[in-house]
């Protein structure tokens, strides 16, 4: 099985002036992170836009970032969808495209039993060989997990992980606890340094698009015990993270790309374009920080 511990960039989608995926795009930043070190991807995810994007839109984007990957790394697809058949289709489409992992949020909108949602979740399991990867995000799925409900995924071999996109770090603790050889991704970038110290493995994250070698040396320096030096530089991440929460983080972090060589293109309607003066709010705030 591939590594799947470490630094995983949630990938961003870049958009052409048309509106549509930059697949040239998608391919430089697959490769410009893969130079940097990055452990593996997570494709598809909320910092992807997926669920701005076409049921053949997000096939697409998977199908260009395996292809761009080439077995070079650990891949990871996110594939949730509200209804279980169109996740499961998704899901046997990653399959063949080479993923080492499927993921998903839980279904969301109409409010599931957390009976409704496990069999969702052990659905998708048993129609794919891969391993799935629980996807735990509150705040957006409106779905909360107590660490108990995580554990009932877990205790199956067939659910490798989850990605942890909370400051619930006392349930991180306990499903670490009783699950050492699962792998627990932090979620949160700004939090990432007390993910860690609560047992994550590393973390997946949208900041990472353009500054992964920040968070390679802060589980590096995590890693060795120089707990002082990583606090520092996670004080040094969150000042940018900061700066990026007022314009808006996905928003933020195409512009970015754009200043660095990338041409991102905005994130789709109805998302806001970035005004000059967020623009020039980045450029005075980040651009100098990297
Ligand atoms: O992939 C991302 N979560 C969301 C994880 O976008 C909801 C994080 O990387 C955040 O964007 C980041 C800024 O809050 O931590």
């Amino acid at each position: 099985m591939k590594n799947f511990k470490g630094i995983f960039p949630a990938l961003l989608t870049p958009f052409d002036g048309n509106g549509k995926i930059n697949d040239e795009e998608l391919i430089r930043l697959v490769e410009y992170n893969i130079e940097k070190g990055v452990d593996g991807f997570y494709a598809g995810g909320s910092t992807a836009e997926a669920f701005l994007l076409s049921f053949e839109e997000r096939k697409q984007i998977l199908k260009t970032i395996a292809e761009a990957a080439n077995g070079r790394c650990t891949l990871i697809a996110q594939t949730g969808c509200i209804g279980t058949d169109l996740t499961i289709e998704l899901a046997r489409c990653c399959e063949s495209l080479g993923y080492d992992a499927v993921s998903s949020v839980p279904p969301f909108y109409y409010k599931f039993t957390f009976d409704e949602i496990k069999s969702y979740y052990f659905d998708l399991a048993k129609a794919v060989d891969i391993p799935v990867i629980i996807y735990n995000i509150p705040a957006f799925s409106g779905v909360s997990f107590t660490a108990g409900n995580i554990c009932e995924f877990l205790n199956d071999e067939r659910f490798l992980g989850v990605k942890f996109t909370s400051n619930d770090f006392y349930s991180l603790e306990r499903i670490r606890r009783t699950h050492p050889d699962k792998i627990l991704y932090n979620g949160y970038d700004e939090m990432m340094l007390a993910g860690l110290s609560m047992g994550a493995d590393g973390g997946i994250g949208s900041t990472y698009n353009f500054m992964a070698e920040k968070f390679i040396k802060l589980l590096e320096l995590f890693n060795s015990g120089n707990m002082s030096e990583a606090r520092m530089l996670q004080a040094h991440i969150n000042d940018i993270i900061e700066a990026l929460i007022k314009t808006g983080v996905m928003q933020g972090e195409k512009y970015v790309l754009d200043r660095l060589g990338f041409n991102m293109g905005p994130c789709r309607r109805p998302y806001a374009e970035l005004s000059e003066e967020q623009k020039d709010y980045i450029d005075k705030n980040v651009i100098p920080l990297l």
